[in-house]
């Protein structure tokens, strides 16, 4: 057999990826073949389908040198359980990590077609909300281009991320419909099924060795299927696998009410089973409760490991040493169910005692926490699990009844830390999930080093006493393939041509730039870079949107999930500032600036979008006020997304990063902006921190409270109105918004965004920073007017960012978390 698909592969369908004439003849036979479409009246649509399938062809022969590769040394593999992955679009991607482009440019030209062209034919994935999404897919590029064994589980949702639009100034969610039209690049494995299981009864008996067993029984039941992603590593002979379930009903028909001739009753359940991978939560600071959303995560994350254990029972026995070959990292709590559902199948399926199935659990298991939000921690009410998942919630019970008596031992007669640190929140009747998470993993990760500290210092810290070394940092990276290499091919060139292609791998390398900073003419390229990358942005913006924007002005951005938190309103303030120091004539010499701001609001978080239409309200006025005569303009990028990002972020001279200190968890933007030589103006907040310590304080802007000032503050009773009292351009920014300067036809729009400043105690010391911030954005209009100097800087920030790659997160994850290394194939 081995001999047949050799010479199969070989000659008639053998891709001979170094030759664009034989390039161009796949693509044909594909066309013919598998999309089915006469070559000749093909257009961008049906080349980009026969495209995929010849690539998808050749990652699938890969693939399975991987995977055989992989049952031939049986060592450790890793599982990346997350609700959430944000891939961005495939192809050009794979053509990067397949060394592709050019050839399949050349083949595409000689049949007439523009490869530019295709690739805007492919949906962009939104299958996430923001940073842990994005995080999640630079994780899997890193994996796959070094080559661990290492495979992500995930919700094959039907509608992602809304898309947003603008309409009379606010966002309008619409449904991202992106399997519209298919996807060219997954494969269904209809074999790989596996049943999921709800609501039900726990019937518990002794079994021939006396010893109790539980069953769950009457329960209703939904199937998981299979969709396979290939992942492409740059460069890389190893293929990684993305498993993304999808449900479906159990039964076409309840035949119950089919034969009393109900036909639509008998359809009911079917429909509301294949809800469950229906749609992705919008939100990610706020926890809803809602029963769908808890059956998402049980759902992905039973398949996952019955998926996990099949695997690894194919080639083991024993799973008492299920650890030795499975470590499984929990993305946030969402997949935490994961620990009482392992020990559920451990105890109750395999027979395992619980001690031992605790060993394994324990072992098997890490967390990943991503935020610091109290609102943003899982918890679910004790009723819900009751009802949904029975077992699991008494399997919790024994978790922290063990827990519990441990926390005795250590803490002995501390009433208060034993409620603290229970699993069972007993005031609201809710279980904790993150608990559940510490407990349940060997070691737990906060996502940045400031992070990890305000995590064990304030959020965790009995955890942390009783569990000493369990709490370690990992600060978040980026995939500089997908943004520097495929997101800015101008700069990439450049650095390659400066010191070799070897920071696609390895991006210490970027070190090599830092005597170039000396040489004139690298910086006037470098420049010259920056204004083209501009100018592209400027160009798709006006393609878009209509809006034109100069490319000569300061690129200044803040793009992001809009939040309070996140302080787009402080960014704002400064723009009212401005704008009025320009109309009064206040300063003369100012540099011209856009102000570039996108990001989606939570669908019902009221704030959020009130900023966004208050952003509207400001452009509006701003730009057609001829007095301003083109100094200042405000411009809202509409649906914020990883496509756009691209195109956004080299395009970009200041990076926006200005959080309220202690509530940023790290940030990723920060260090793709800074990454295509940006300069950062930011808090002390975050991986922001990181950032300043690599490229030093001279070539960052840094203002406003510490974590610790901003504590301080608050304990001393902080006053807005104050602050307010004694600061005059603050105070007339501040009633410019309230008066309705900037919306004359509803003068009170905005009392909500008045209210929390004010009488809310302003809770994210906008008002507390103001000043400082608009300090530092004089500053950054001072460097802006020196050229070379601001380019000098821009320039260290590049060669700066070596350690900011998810490559070196990975290698960190690998070597300090789950003891993995590299596959030889
Ligand atoms: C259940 C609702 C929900 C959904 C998502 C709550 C919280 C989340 C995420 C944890 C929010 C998130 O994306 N956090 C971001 O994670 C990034 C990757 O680590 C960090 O860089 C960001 O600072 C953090 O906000």
């Amino acid at each position: 057999m081995d001999e047949l698909v050799k010479e199969a592969l070989e000659d008639d369908f053998r891709v001979n990826l170094e030759d664009a004439e034989n390039i161009k003849r796949a693509l044909i036979a594909y066309m013919v073949r598998v999309v089915g479409h006469d070559p000749r009246s093909a257009g961008p649509r049906q080349w980009f389908l026969a495209l995929a399938h010849v690539i998808k062809g050749i990652l699938s022969e890969r693939g399975m040198k991987t995977s055989r590769a992989q049952y031939g040394d049986d060592t450790r593999r890793v599982y990346y359980l997350s609700m959430e992955f944000l891939t961005g679009r495939r192809l050009m991607k794979h053509l990067l990590d397949l060394g592709l482009e050019a050839n399949v440019r050349t083949a595409l030209e000689a049949l007439g077609q523009d490869l530019d062209v295709l690739a805007e034919e492919e949906p962009d994935p939104a299958l996430g909300n923001g940073g842990l999404g994005r995080l999640a897919a630079c994780f899997l590029d890193s994996l796959a281009t070094h080559g661990y064994p290492g495979y992500g589980y995930g919700i094959r949702y039907e509608f992602g991320m809304f898309s947003q639009t603008i309409e009379d100034g606010q966002q309008v969610e619409h449904p991202d419909n992106w399997l519209r039209r298919g996807n060219a690049w997954e494969f269904v494995r209809h074999n790989v099924v596996y049943p999921v299981r709800f609501h039900g009864r726990i019937a518990c008996f002794r079994d021939e060795t006396g010893r109790e067993r539980c069953e769950w029984v009457d329960t209703d039941d939904v199937h998981a299927v299979a969709y396979d992603l290939k992942v492409t590593g740059y460069d890389s002979p190893v293929i990684s696998n993305l498993r993304l379930w999808s449900a479906r009903a159990t039964t076409d028909f309840d035949l119950r009410f089919f034969n009393e001739g109900n036909y639509i009753e008998a359809v009911k359940d079917k429909t509301t089973s294949e809800t469950l991978s229906k749609v992705l939560y919008p939100m990610d600071t706020t926890v809803l409760g809602q029963e769908l959303r808890l059956k998402q995560e049980y759902f992905f994350v039973s398949a996952s490991l019955q998926d996990i254990l099949a695997r690894y029972l194919r080639v083991h026995e024993d799973l008492s040493r299920l650890h030795t070959k499975v470590a499984i990292q929990l993305n946030d709590t969402h997949p935490a169910l994961a620990v009482p559902e392992l020990m559920r199948l451990l105890v109750d399926i395999h027979g395992l005692d619980w001690e031992e199935a605790w060993k394994v659990t324990r072992e098997t298991f890490s967390y990943t926490n991503h935020t610091l939000l109290p609102e943003a921690l899982e918890t679910w009410p004790i009723g819900m699990l009751e009802h949904v998942l029975p077992r699991h919630l008494e399997i919790i019970y024994l978790i922290n009844h063990d827990h519990l008596q441990q926390v005795r031992f250590r803490f002995p007669g501390e009433m208060e830390v034993l409620r603290r640190m229970s699993l069972v929140d007993e005031d609201t009747q809710r279980i904790r999930m993150a608990h559940l998470a510490i407990v349940g993993s060997s070691k737990v990760n906060g996502v940045a080093a400031l992070h990890t500290r305000l995590l064990r210092e304030t959020v965790f810290p009995e955890f942390d006493e009783m569990y000493p070394g369990k709490f370690v940092n990992v600060t978040n990276g980026v995939t500089q393939r997908r943004w520097l290499l495929q997101c800015n091919p101008m700069l990439s060139d450049l650095i390659t041509e400066a010191v070799g292609p070897a920071w696609k791998t390895d991006l210490t390398a970027l070190h090599d730039l830092e005597p170039l900073v000396e040489d004139a003419a690298f910086r006037e390229r470098f420049i010259a870079i920056k204004v083209a990358n501009k100018q592209r942005l400027a160009e798709h913006l006006e393609a878009e949107t209509g809006v034109a924007t100069d490319a000569e002005s300061l690129f200044d951005v803040q793009v992001k999930r809009i939040h309070e938190y996140k302080r787009q309103l402080l960014n704002v303030l400064h723009v009212v500032h401005r704008y009025r120091q320009l109309r009064e004539g206040l300063v003369t010499d100012a540099v011209p600036r856009t102000v570039f701001i996108g990001g989606k609001a939570a669908p019902g978080y009221y704030l959020a979008k009130q900023i966004i239409r208050l952003i509207g309200d400001v452009a509006l006025t701003v730009n057609n006020d001829p007095q301003v005569n083109d100094r200042l303009k405000v411009v809202f990028l509409p649906n914020y997304n990883v496509s756009n990002a691209e195109i956004t972020i080299p395009g970009a001279n200041l990076s926006e990063q200005i959080s309220t200190a202690g509530t940023e968890a790290s940030g990723t933007g920060n260090m793709k902006f800074a990454l295509n030589g940006a300069l950062t103006i930011g808090t002390l907040d975050g991986a922001n921190i990181e950032i300043k310590d690599e490229v030093g304080d001279d070539n960052i802007f840094i203002f406003g409270l510490t974590t610790e000032q901003v504590a301080e503050t608050k304990r001393k009773g902080y006053n807005p109105w104050k602050v307010v009292e004694q600061d005059a351009d603050l105070r007339q920014v501040l009633d410019m918004i309230t008066s309705g300067y900037f919306n004359p036809q509803q003068t009170n729009r905005y009392q909500a965004i008045r209210d929390t400043l004010f009488d809310g105690g302003d809770h994210f010391m906008v008002l507390a920073d103001f000043r400082a911030y608009v300090d530092a954005q004089a500053r950054v209009d001072d460097l802006f007017r020196d050229p070379d100097a601001w380019a000098r800087k821009a320039i260290l920030n590049v060669a700066r960012m070596g350690y900011f790659s998810s490559d070196r997160s990975i290698h960190t994850y690998a070597r300090d978390i789950w003891n993995v290394a590299p596959m030889e194939i």
